[in-house]
């Protein structure tokens, strides 16, 4: 089963919506407010749709309304089942501090095919495309998976570019890229935008190695899933989060996810522009209208597009 192509500009219309949304506050310093900007009008855009969906992946997981919280229902409640991973404004403090890569995000699938996990962290390995099989493993020491990658690519560890989220908690993976040689590139937040750096035809990295959100690893999962790459992710839980994961059907808690076990069968996957970065252009802002860019991936139609669109105020 696949979703229907009409779909995607539907679903690209509800983030160019968010993007607009977020867009007064950018550089305002309240990534709050930024972010209900953006929540509001995917919401009001998802509920045209005419389909029976599930937000499965969202802000918060309980009736944390006014965000698009985990077990929400949206759209008209005709048509096809969807889940949907909506991450409204990946980028809250670029967008209030008026920074580049802050974007409107959400992935679609088929109910049942994205795994619902807890707003909790998780540690990701990423790796773009045309390299062997399971190549790389969590439970490898870090060293072990840059020589394995370093070797596919037929590279030396010091010709290898690793993209890394700037963290304490990654004190130990820095250190010993450092050691083996290895190019830190650093990015301060927004670790979707820094996982699909390794996609491409000259990626600005080989890897991508960090714990970040586990929200965004199964949208990041999502958008792999139509472009090709491997990545592993396991979900960081405490005894709290331990109980959460378990109201959302999660039994193995140290179980190591592949792509497809995070984002099975048919993808859309939309990510429009707030402020510009890699991934899309942000938003252009005329005196009645304003322009919008999307990167937007359909996974059976092999879509994967840029689409810039204009609208009236
Ligand atoms: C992570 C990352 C996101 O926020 O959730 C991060 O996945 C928060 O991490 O892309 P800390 O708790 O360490 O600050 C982002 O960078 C942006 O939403």
């Amino acid at each position: 089963m696949t979703i229907e192509k009409n779909f995607l500009n539907k679903f690209i219309k509800a983030t160019e919506f968010a993007a607009y949304g977020a867009f007064p506050f950018i550089g305002k310093g309240d990534k709050i407010a930024a972010d209900q900007g953006a929540v509001d009008k995917m919401r009001t855009e998802l509920n045209k749709i005419d389909m029976k969906a599930t937000i499965v992946i969202g802000e918060g997981e309980m009736d944390e309304a006014p965000m698009l919280h985990i077990g929400e229902k949206v759209g008209t409640s005709k048509g096809p089942e969807f889940d949907i991973a909506v991450d409204p404004l990946e980028g809250t403090n670029f967008t209030a501090k008026g920074l580049p890569n802050a974007f409107s995000v959400m992935a679609v699938t088929e109910k049942g095919n994205l795994l619902s996990a807890p707003d909790t962290y998780m540690e990701k390995i990423i790796i773009g495309s045309n390299l062997p099989k399971n190549l790389l493993d969590l439970d490898n020491s870090i060293e072990k998976n840059i020589n394995l990658l370093a070797e596919a690519k037929n590279k030396t560890p010091s010709q290898i570019n690793a993209c890394v989220m700037k963290r304490p908690r990654h004190k130990n993976i820095v250190k010993i890229l450092e050691q083996i040689g290895v190019n830190i590139n650093y990015i301060t937040d927004g670790d979707i935008a820094g996982g699909l750096s390794v996609i491409g035809e000259n990626p600005k990295n080989d890897i991508y190695l960090s714990t970040g959100g586990g929200p965004e690893g199964v949208i990041v999962a999502a958008a792999l899933s139509c472009l090709g790459g491997q990545m592993q992710g396991r979900l960081i839980l405490n005894k709290e989060e331990i109980i959460r994961a378990k109201k959302l059907g999660i039994i193995d808690f140290e179980k190591k996810y592949s792509i497809d076990e995070m984002a099975k069968g048919d993808v859309i996957f939309c990510a429009s522009g707030v402020t510009t970065g890699d991934l899309a252009k942000g938003i252009k802002n005329f005196d009645d209208k304003f322009e919008v860019t999307t990167l937007a991936l359909h996974k059976s139609q092999k879509i994967n597009k840029i689409v810039t669109n204009t609208y009236n105020k």
